[in-house]
């Protein structure tokens, strides 16, 4: 251990990092800028060639990752590749693949897995590997370390060192976050542990807090399964709002000035790659624990509902307006997962738009971000009987509601994130519901 600190310090050790998305690019990138050489392996040879390039695959507007991806390809301290062979004399390997989890909410892990038995087979003596994908409770001592023992035939503290450092990265500030927020860094060993401080505090100017490995899983999946559960709660108080003529946006302005309380913004659901995913990683990890866990699922459930409440507010204002759901058309604004991103992933959108088609609901999508949805929004709403907000773009706050409503056959507006009032929208000329308002 003492080697491969000596070379930390010096920078000279050589760093692998495996699976160049959206959190092993920037890691790659900015250890390289940092001095250290850097071999990345990618499955994806098209991301491959363009990152040799000095290319940054990843869409969407992150700050200062394409100008940094540009000097280090061209300062050769970044390489990318397909080929396990180049990571054979290297020190310390992040593995940065993707863990998902499927409909049945089990974690895949057919990329960590592939990865770690690529790895065993080249992973020189006394090598590091860091696990940075999120991974269930547990994952690391059942899965991660038999795999790297048995395909490399060496044994843990003694062949190899291993830890986990889960990533905190966010869309459109990837760069941002990994340079700024603090991070969990978990150790088979304390030493391990400390080593890996050593490494990391290079490219973090922020807490780096020594764990163990375990430790490092539960509190990356349980951060994201707090948001989870903080979003349910804002969902099911707008449902009760709804119910009893409430506005849920004016009750949670006034609970949070209640000491000690941040209740989160009610919606029309919840998408992106890590909270949907992560909760169900935390309770995957007592799947055989017979731990009675039932706020997680059940705050699943509620956030996953939500695009159908959104379902329903539409038939409601149809009805009130004498349109039939079956023969009305529909404009839904927004399918990107966030405000003002191009992040399609488990877009809550998706969800209303496939439940709208199955009613036979003609459905026109809109979203200034994403390709495909992109264009006028007066063209877009001619003719509609409805406008569905589903994501809180700052394009859809400048709209002159009044053009809008001049098109459409019926001036239906289902508001899913509040981005209007209903004032505002009855003096566009508008019938308005919006989520968590009662009528
Ligand atoms: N959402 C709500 N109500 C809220 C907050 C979010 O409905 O109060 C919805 C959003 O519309 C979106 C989804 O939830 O559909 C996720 O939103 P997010 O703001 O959590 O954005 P993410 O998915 O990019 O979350 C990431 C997470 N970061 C990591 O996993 C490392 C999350 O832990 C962070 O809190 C979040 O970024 C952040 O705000 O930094």
């Amino acid at each position: 251990m003492n080697e491969i600190r000596q070379k930390i310090e010096k920078k000279s050790v050589k760093i692998a990092v495996i699976g160049l998305g959206y959190v092993g690019l920037p890691v790659a990138v900015l250890f390289a800028e940092t001095g250290f050489n850097v071999i990345g392996v990618e499955i994806r040879p098209d991301l491959v060639d363009k990152i040799n390039q000095g290319m940054c695959p990843i869409e969407g507007e992150e700050p200062g990752l394409a100008d940094l991806i540009m000097k280090v390809a061209a300062s050769t301290r970044l390489h990318a590749t397909t080929n396990y062979e180049s990571v054979r004399d290297c020190d310390v390997i992040l593995i940065a693949v993707e863990t998902p989890v499927d409909d049945l909410h089990i974690p895949r892990y057919e990329a960590l897995r592939s990865s770690l038995k690529s790895l065993g087979t080249v992973m020189k003596d006394g090598a590091l590997a860091i696990i940075e994908s999120t991974t269930a409770p547990g994952t690391m001592a059942e899965v991660v370390l038999p795999i790297l023992e048995e395909s490399s035939g060496k044994k843990v503290n003694q062949g190899f060192y291993l830890g986990n450092c889960p990533e905190r990265v966010m869309t459109g500030k990837l760069l941002k976050n990994l340079k700024t927020v603090s991070r969990v860094v978990g150790g088979h060993t304390p030493e391990t542990a400390e080593t890996m401080i050593g490494l990391y505090r290079h490219i973090v100017q922020a807490d780096l807090d020594a764990a163990d490995c375990v430790t490092a899983e539960l509190v990356k999946t349980a951060e994201n399964a707090y948001r989870d559960v903080q979003i349910a709660f804002a969902n099911e108080v707008a449902l009760i709002c709804e119910a009893v003529g409430g506005d849920v946006w004016k009750v949670r302005e006034l609970v949070n000035k209640s000491p000690m309380r941040q209740m989160h913004l009610p919606g029309a659901g919840v998408g992106g790659h890590c909270i949907p995913k992560d909760p169900w990683l935390l309770v995957y990890g007592v799947r055989n624990k017979n731990v009675p866990v039932r706020l997680i699922p059940t705050s699943r459930a509620i956030n996953d509902s939500m695009p159908l409440h959104i379902l329903e507010l539409v038939k409601e204002g149809l009805t009130n307006c004498e349109r039939k759901i079956s023969s009305a058309r529909i404009l839904v604004m927004g399918f990107a997962y966030l405000e003002d991103s191009g992040d399609t992933r488990n877009s809550p959108s998706a969800a209303l738009v496939d439940a709208l088609q199955q009613l036979g609901t003609e459905v026109a999508i809109h979203d200034p971000f994403v390709e495909g949805y992109k264009g006028d929004m007066v063209t877009a709403a001619t003719n509609a009987d409805a406008i569905v907000v589903m994501v809180a773009h700052k394009a859809y706050k400048l709209l002159m509601l009044s053009e809008i409503s001049a098109v459409m056959r019926t001036a239906l507006l289902i508001d899913g994130r509040s981005v209007y009032t209903k004032a505002q929208a009855e003096q566009a000329g508008f019938k308005y519901i919006g989520v968590g308002r009662g009528i």
